[in-house]
């Protein structure tokens, strides 16, 4: 679908009463999936964002608490140059456009989400990588004021995720800013989260406040929750079963029967090569 000049996607769109602002000025990207959408109700009201509960429906309850503005971003670390960024600037820093992306969660169940955002290697050459960054890790705001859930020791908080350097660059990983035409709902990951299509959604960290380059693959979260079960890569794997359940099929949400699994979530053309002699049993 191309978009008519001045015509914002949110026009478009059924969806545009609820939580958000509209964005204006989104570009469709090429190449959308066949998969239907999952519908909007869905996609805002069952999720995964532990800062706000454990529950599927606290974040929608709970995650008005939390104050995106004034919000930045701090980049620091193996770069030549370190960076506050605020969100008024990451909004214009690359044109915003629509990605209809699939997202896997590691519990086994999916849904088909249109993403509004661009690439975070846009961001990322801002700052200048040096060749000593091999890994970047994202760090998650840290406010158990606003963030009722963070009161639990749930996880080892601020929630901490991490990408070696070549997965972070690649195209397809998506700094996100909204969904469906609107601004991100709160319970998504407002204003700003990642989106890593082809890994297990806890990769895509939410509400995001500090993006560090390192030389040394960094500690995550879930590691730290459950080594065995949770590793860095987390690449989408039908072949390699959680310790607790098969990865082999999923829940569609809105689906009767379960479909199968894809390998790298279906995106293997776009970034199975960059796994190229790796054994991914051992780096799940
Ligand atoms: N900060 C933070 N980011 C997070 C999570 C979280 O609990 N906290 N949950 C992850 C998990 S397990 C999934 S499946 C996705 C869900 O994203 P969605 O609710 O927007 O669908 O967010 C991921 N990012
Ligand atoms: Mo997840």
């Amino acid at each position: 679908m191309e978009l008519a000049a001045g015509a914002t996607l949110a026009s478009l769109l059924p969806h545009s009463v609820l939580a958000g602002e509209q964005l204006a000025n989104v570009k469709k990207a090429a190449g959308s999936l066949p998969d239907e959408l999952t519908p909007f109700k869905d996609v805002t009201h069952y999720n995964n964002f532990y800062e706000f509960g454990t529950g599927k429906e606290d974040p929608a309850q709970n995650a008005g608490s939390l104050k995106t503005r004034p919000w930045s971003i701090t980049v620091e670390g193996e770069v030549n140059k370190p960076k506050v960024f605020d969100m008024e600037e990451l909004l214009k820093l690359a044109p915003l456009e629509e990605r209809v992306y699939r997202l896997r969660c590691v519990e086994a169940w999916s849904m088909v989400i249109p993403w509004i955002g661009y690439s975070l290697a846009e961001l990322l050459k801002h700052v200048e990588p040096t060749g000593k960054a091999k890994f970047v890790e994202f760090v998650s705001l840290e406010d158990p004021k606003q963030m009722p859930g963070q009161k639990s020791a749930t996880l080892n908080w601020p929630y901490r995720e991490g990408l070696r350097i070549d997965e972070a660059m690649h195209p397809l990983t998506l700094l996100a800013v909204g969904l469906y035409g609107e601004v991100l709902p709160n319970q998504n990951g407002a204003p700003i989260r990642l989106v890593v299509p082809w890994k297990y959604g806890y990769k895509s960290a939410k509400s995001i406040v500090k993006i560090r380059l390192v030389e040394k693959q960094p500690m995550t979260s879930w590691m730290e929750a459950g080594p065995n079960e949770y590793g860095f890569y987390s690449n989408v794997n039908p072949a390699v079963d959680h310790p607790r359940w098969t990865q082999a099929k999923e829940r569609r949400i809105g689906e009767f029967l379960k479909r199968p699994t894809l390998p790298f979530n279906g995106y293997a053309d776009q970034v199975a090569q960059l796994y190229s002699g790796m054994d991914l049993t051992k780096n799940f």
